[in-house]
């Protein structure tokens, strides 16, 4: 990577700090937090200015879109969470069940708490929550999921903020009605490429023919059959040049010099797989003990 690159690597650092700080002045509400990672790349969306935050809270984490993620590495990365005594769940943030799920976790959770309050002769409250993740990782689709009815802006443009208000979910539950939007963050190379094909950074951040040869690399590795059935391009003959040249030339895609358009190309290949055309498959491979 160029330097050029490199000092975009920590863009506004000013909207960070903001967003961390309204976390932690949202999280001294809250008796427990529910954070989402995409399921796609769990590490990578986790920001670890987090750690640090939630190092005193309940938490509950969720994976969101497991339906685009590779469910072997989806369970063995459920198995690396519990392993370290964090409560984690794989979801469906668009499904409506996803209410049953967290009342159920989030009691559990709660379970020690709401014992001694009981021994204390307190009445048991509803627990209340609130949601944290990075952009586009499905923060408002969830709310809308529990809440039942369009109460936030589903879309890729994190960060209104409103007045702060809390959602009754149901008896035992509440929900901040605003999202804790984290930015991602990333020192590694790999963290901002993995970030960029989720869509959790802006497309403009890397450079998108990086991001392509990164992830036909990476497809050669671990996925080399991902290709065949879409284009008929077999990842065992080719490299991630051929392969995107490959992929400009079936979709017509040149500059005005005749030559092979590969910036675009890279791009069409990463919304094919945002789109989950070419199968349901995880960026980061998890290496567990078993
Ligand atoms: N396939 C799939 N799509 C999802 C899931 N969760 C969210 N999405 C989609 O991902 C995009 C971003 O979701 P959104 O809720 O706006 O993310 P936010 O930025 O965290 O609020 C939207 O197009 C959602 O429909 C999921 O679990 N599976
Ligand atoms: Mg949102």
């Amino acid at each position: 990577m160029n330097n050029e690159n490199k000092s975009n690597i920590n863009w506004y650092p000013g909207h960070m700090a903001k967003a961390i700080k309204e976390i932690a002045e949202k999280l001294k509400l809250v008796d427990l937090v529910v954070v989402l990672l995409d399921a796609r790349c769990p590490k990578a969306s986790f920001n670890p200015l987090l750690k640090e935050l939630l190092q005193q809270k309940r938490c509950l984490y969720l994976l969101t879109k497991k339906d685009k993620a590779d469910n072997q590495q989806t369970i063995k990365w459920l198995k690396y969470y519990n392993q370290n005594q964090i409560r984690a769940l794989a979801i469906d943030a668009r499904e409506l069940k996803n209410t049953k799920l967290i009342v159920k976790e989030a009691t559990i959770l709660m379970a020690e708490k709401r014992k001694k309050d009981l021994m204390r002769g307190l009445k048991p409250r509803p627990i209340k929550t609130m949601i944290v993740g990075t952009p586009n990782v499905g923060k408002s689709t969830l709310i809308n999921a529990l809440v039942g009815k369009k109460v936030t802006a589903v879309g890729d443009h994190p960060g209104i903020t409103k007045v702060q208000q809390w959602i009754k979910i149901n008896h035992d539950l509440e929900l901040l009605d605003t999202p804790g939007v984290l930015w991602p963050k990333f020192d590694e190379e790999v963290v901002g490429y993995n970030l960029s094909i989720i869509g959790a950074i802006n497309d403009n951040i890397l450079p998108m023919q990086d991001i392509a040869t990164y992830f036909v690399d990476y497809l050669q590795k671990y996925y080399p059959n991902a290709l065949k059935m879409r284009y008929h391009l077999d990842l065992n003959h080719f490299s991630a040049i051929e392969i995107i040249s490959a992929l400009a030339q079936k979709q017509g895609y040149y500059l005005s010099n005749k030559e092979l358009d590969l910036t675009r190309a890279s791009l069409f290949l990463i919304q094919e797989y945002r789109m989950g055309y070419l199968g349901s498959l995880t960026l980061e491979q998890c290496e567990i003990n078993e």
